[in-house]
Order: C-alpha cells, then sequence, then structure tokens
C-alpha cells in the first residue's frame, strides 16, 4: 500500500495512527503534515515544499540528516549482530564500546552508563537508581527527588511525575508519591527587579528551602536539564548552578543533569553541565547521543554511586530488552565519532553558536519580542504584550500559535511554548543557513505583529 497523494496520507492517518501530544480531531480538521525526506538541516514534506528545521526534528538531529556513515554503521551491524542482551552474563562489542567512548566525553567523574531506549526510560531508571543507592547505604528515607515547575523529563510515569507540567500531572494522577517540584530560575519571568545574578542565588536558594522543609535525611536527590527545553529554553544565570551544587554537597544530595537536550554539543560543550560549572553525579542522555537515527538513551553513573552499587548492591532488579541495543549503540558511537572529528562541538562554541545568537539578538528591537534569550545552538524568543512591564497576552499561547503557524507556511521549523518561539537546529548548520533562518524567522515575528494590528 503506498498512498501517492498527501491527501490519501493524511487518510490513513485520521483512520489508524495515534500522534504524541496533540488533539486528535482538532489536527484531523487542519490534517496532518506528511514529511517525507531530509538532507543536512532541510525537510521535504509530501507536497514538495522544502522545510528549515530549526527544531533538529525534536532537539536530536546533532549531526544533520542524510548522514551515510551512521546508515552503514546500521547496516553492519545489523548483518553481523542485529540484536543480542545483556542480561544473562554476556556482553556485544558495540555496547562495550560506546561505554568506553562515553566514558571518554563525558566529564571525569563518569566511568559508567546503563543504557535504555528514551529519555524517559532513562529517567525511570534513575528514580529506581538513587532510592536503591540509599537503600544500600542503609537510608532508606532518602526517597524524595526534587524537580522543576516547567521542568521535562519524559512521559512515562516517573519521567511525567519528575516532568513539571501541570497538563501532564492532571492526566492520571500524578505525580507518584515522593517527587516535589520548586520554581524554575526564569529570570525573565519571575526576577523581577533583582539582577540576573541575584536572582540566579535566590532561586537556588529554593532548593535549600525545599531540603530543609522535607529534612535533608528525606531527600534522595535534585533533578534539572541545565536549560529547561521544553519548558521554554529557561536559560538560568550563571549563579544558580553552582549555587545548587553546593547545596547538593552540603545536604548529601545526589545531583543529577538531564542532558537530554543540552547533551552532546547543543550548549558548545559536550554537556550542559560543563558549560554551567557543576558536577552532577548522575546524567540523563538520549537525543544527540544517535542524533536520533535509531532510538538510544542511558544514565551516566559517576564513580561514588557506581562504587556503592557495584561493591556492595549485589543485583539491581532493573533493565530492558534494549539496554545497550547493539544496533543502537553502532550508530551512536560512530555519531559520537563525527561530533567529535569534526569538531562540531568548538564549532557551535567558537562559530555558528555566537553567530546564531548575534543574529536572534537584533529581533530585540521588534515590538513582540520581550527577550531574546540562548546560548551555542540554543534560543528562545519570547512574545509579550507590554515590552516595558514584561506582561503576556491573554491567553497565553495564542500568539505563539499564530506565529509558529506562519512559520510552517514560511517554510521553518520553530515551535512554539506558550508565546515563547524555540529554536535549536541541527549542529552541522552553516552562517548561510542561519541567515535564512533568521530570515524566515523575522518575516513570521513582523507577520505575526501585522495580524495583531502592531507596526513592524
Ligand atoms: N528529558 C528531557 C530534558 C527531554 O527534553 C526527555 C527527558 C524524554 O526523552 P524521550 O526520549 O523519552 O522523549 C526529554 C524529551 C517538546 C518535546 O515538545 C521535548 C521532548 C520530548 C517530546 C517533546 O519540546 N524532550
Amino acid at each position: 500500500m503506498t498512498p501517492s497523494a498527501t491527501a490519501e496520507w493524511q487518510q490513513l492517518d485520521r483512520a489508524h495512527y495515534l500522534h504524541p501530544f496533540t488533539d486528535p480531531k482538532a489536527l484531523h480538521e487542519v490534517g496532518t503534515r506528511i514529511i517525507t525526506r531530509a538532507e543536512g538541516v532541510w525537510l521535504w514534506d509530501s507536497d514538495g515544499n522544502k522545510i528549515l528545521d530549526g527544531m533538529a526534528g525534536l532537539w536530536c538531529v546533532n549531526v544533520g540528516y542524510g548522514r551515510a556513515e551512521l546508515v552503514d554503521a546500521a547496516a553492519a551491524q545489523m548483518r553481523e549482530l542485529p540484536y543480542y542482551n545483556c542480561f544473562f552474563k554476556t556482553a556485544h562489542p558495540p555496547v562495550l564500546a560506546l561505554s568506553a567512548l562515553l566514558a571518554e566525553v563525558t566529564p571525569p567523574q563518569f566511568r559508567h552508563v546503563f543504557f535504555t531506549s528514551s529519555g524517559s526510560e532513562a529517567n525511570d531508571t534513575i528514580v529506581r537508581l538513587v532510592r536503591r543507592y540509599w537503600d544500600i547505604l542503609g537510608a532508606p528515607q532518602r526517597k524524595t527527588i526534587i524537580s522543576r515547575w516547567s521542568g521535562y523529563h519524559g512521559s512515562t510515569v516517573a519521567g511525567a511525575s519528575l516532568s513539571g507540567m501541570p497538563a501532564m500531572h492532571a492526566q492520571g494522577d500524578l505525580p507518584i508519591p515522593g517527587i516535589v517540584h520548586i520554581d524554575p530560575p526564569y529570570w525573565y519571568g519571575l526576577g523581577s527587579d533583582l539582577s540576573p545574578e541575584e536572582f540566579g542565588l535566590k532561586a537556588a536558594g529554593w532548593l535549600e528551602t525545599k531540603i530543609l522543609e522535607l529534612g535533608p535525611e528525606r531527600v534522595a536527590a535534585f533533578i534539572g536539564e541545565p536549560i529547561q527545553g521544553a519548558g521554554g529554553v529557561i536559560i538560568p544565570p550563571a549563579t544558580y548552578w553552582p549555587e545548587v551544587d553546593r547545596i547538593c554537597k552540603k545536604y548529601d544530595v545526589l545531583l543529577i543533569s538531564d542532558e537530554v537536550i543540552c547533551g552532546f554539543g547543543r550548549t558548545g560543550r559536550w554537556f550542559g553541565c560543563e558549560t554551567f560549572g557543576f558536577e552532577p553525579n548522575l546524567m540523563t542522555l538520549a537525543k544527540g547521543i544517535s542524533s536520533g537515527y535509531l532510538p538510544l538513551g542511558g544514565v551516566m553513573v559517576d564513580a561514588k554511586v557506581a562504587a556503592v552499587m557495584i561493591d556492595t548492591g549485589g543485583e539491581f532488579n532493573h533493565g530492558y530488552t534494549y539496554s545497550g541495543h547493539p544496533t543502537c549503540c553502532a550508530v551512536a558511537e560512530r555519531n559520537i565519532r563525527i561530533l567529535r572529528d569534526e569538531r562540531l562541538i568548538e564549532r557551535v562554541a567558537t562559530e555558528v553558536g555566537p553567530y546564531l545568537q548575534a543574529g536572534l539578538r537584533a529581533f530585540s528591537d521588534h515590538p513582540l519580542v520581550g527577550e531574546v534569550r540562548g546560548i551555542g545552538l540554543i534560543a528562545a524568543i519570547e512574545l509579550v504584550k507590554d515590552k516595558a512591564t514584561r506582561a503576556r497576552f491573554a491567553p497565553l499561547g495564542e500568539v505563539g500559535t499564530v506565529c509558529r503557524d506562519f512559520c510552517f507556511k514560511e517554510g521553518l521549523i520553530m515551535r512554539a511554548v506558550g508565546d515563547t518561539l524555540i529554536i535549536a537546529p541541527p549542529l552541522v548548520i552553516s552562517r548561510t543557513e542561519i541567515d535564512e533562518l533568521l530570515r524566515r524567522a523575522r518575516r513570521c515575528l513582523d507577520l505575526t505583529a501585522e495580524t495583531l494590528g502592531l507596526r513592524t
């Protein structure tokens, strides 16, 4: 069955397919856009439109589309050994090669990795692992994990519980017990008259307050994304993470960096914790680990936690059929070598990152733009009703959606979170392509302003 026309694909979609995070009825009215192929930073849809992918798929296609090396790595591994498990005293070359390579590219405290198929599964693993860690150490009451509002940590039961998204919690009686949330380091929204540096310390202080409220002896861990991605690209002030690190060490609380978006180069260093200057005990990996070519996630475990798990833990009753899937590992290993050998991350730090950020900062004079923020190849443009008072539009999200829809029409993928437009292109994007991205983004902002009757 090969439907040739867009309408036929859309009909199959309506008849049989349930989309993630989608209102099906609303989608069926407008019809699904069918993406058929991709190359570099460009996508094509079934009507032949060429679209600049400003979101790297879903924050994941770091090395860009169409990399033959990754296709070859998958094909070769599938011919050799497409699948075998790592449960019963077995392993295979690709899982070991990737484990060793991850130990090389991650910060020095990390020598061990546990594999999953996604970021959500990795965070589920983390919930079980930190609780197990404290059990082994004779502190079973240390169960509570502190997370943040507007954080995103996945959509499984534990992932959605760690996430600070009320709309997700409202469906399915979440969060599960033992997960609590504090406010995010969102200076533009919550900082009022404080300088970013002062506000960063204040926001980190909310963690200490929560630890003391719960009792430090009950707190197992704190989890956060270095930059909150799906929550609106919330860039913490420089003072935030070092202070969070200090507080976690002071109360012996494990620190978890969810690097699913920031990891593998997006901020201009290999990992977001390096950009922001903190030392996590655990890191969540996914997305950029394989540039999305195959599903893979993982948990990096630092020497302190690994020693307890290995030396005194006995069997950890946890694992997935695809923990360390050989084909996924082979592709991830090749992907990481591309990032390293082509010096793509250095390029984000010194060349394309600063170039994109400077170009976007020029949007600050636009009547709709309250704040432009970002680092490396991750950025947000927050639209507001009143730039002076930072007053939002009501209802929140309508203007963002209008702008996002213009982007679709103009051949640019930007994602809207409320009224904040988000950009996270593949790391291979060129300066010329950034110029094109900026040109299209500016035009969409102008069209949105026109719709609202504003002069640009
Ligand atoms: N942690 C972070 C920081 C993420 O961004 C996950 C965990 C979960 O990973 P998996 O592989 O289970 O999806 C994510 C995923 C969005 C959007 O709308 C973002 C994600 C997933 C779906 C949508 O921006 N991030």
